[in-house]
């Protein structure tokens, strides 16, 4: 019988990467939904990796299922690494964190508009280890959104090398070379080796 993996998250745009992203791991996927778990975890950490462990914690107690949990957002270097951990609670919709984000750089041209996603991610692991894995993806800001896939900032990310928003790019090609794909590999070899040890129970 295959062991179930909690995605520790309520975002459907990161259920959607991560089902792509894990799908060869001998694991059932499964979502808090599925598990009938309803719990809000107050993301009070001064960083990404915080958040990340607060998460993955408060998910893997309530349902002692090895879990990931991942705590992501954009850091626009002309905005001084805003809006960084606050990118969920930077507006009420994404068409009003992006509306703040083009808003606050209006008038800066291109090569001022740097930004990085970045991606943190914390895997819960028998013996309560908890393990850490990050990746980053650097693009700029776009004058305007463009593109209806992804979720979040997607439509004002623009990858110089793809010559298109993350929103415009199809799920296989944002997990290649996005944020959350590049830490998604580095917790690959980590799960299998989970599944090695046998060790399951948490
Ligand atoms: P969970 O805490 O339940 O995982 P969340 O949406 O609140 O869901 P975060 O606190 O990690 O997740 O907030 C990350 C925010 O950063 C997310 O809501 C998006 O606005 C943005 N973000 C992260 N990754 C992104 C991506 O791949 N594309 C676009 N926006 C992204």
């Amino acid at each position: 019988m295959r062991t179930k993996l909690l995605l520790g998250t309520l975002n459907q745009g990161k259920i959607r990467e991560y089902s792509l992203l894990l799908a060869d791991l001998p694991f059932v996927l499964v979502t808090p939904q599925d598990e009938g778990l309803d719990i809000q975890v107050e993301e009070k950490g001064k960083t990404m990796e915080e958040n990340a462990l607060l998460k993955a914690r408060a998910y893997s107690a309530e349902s002692h299922l090895p879990t990931l949990a991942e705590d992501s957002g954009l850091e626009v270097e002309a905005l001084h690494g805003e809006p960084g951990i606050f990118s969920a609670r930077y507006g009420n919709s994404d068409e009003e964190r992006i509306s703040r984000i083009l808003h606050r750089l209006k008038g800066i041209p291109w090569e001022e508009r740097k930004a990085c996603f970045r991606c943190v991610i914390a895997l819960t692991l028998p013996s309560r280890k908890i393990e850490i894995c990050q990746g980053e993806c650097q693009g700029l800001i776009a004058f305007s959104p463009q593109g209806n896939d992804g979720f979040g900032y997607d439509p004002i990310f623009y990858l110089p090398e793809m010559g298109a928003t993350m929103a415009e790019l199809t799920l296989e090609e944002k997990n290649a070379l996005s944020h959350r794909g590049r830490a998604a590999r580095k917790a690959i070899p980590i799960i299998r080796h989970l599944v090695s040890i046998n060790t399951l129970a948490i």
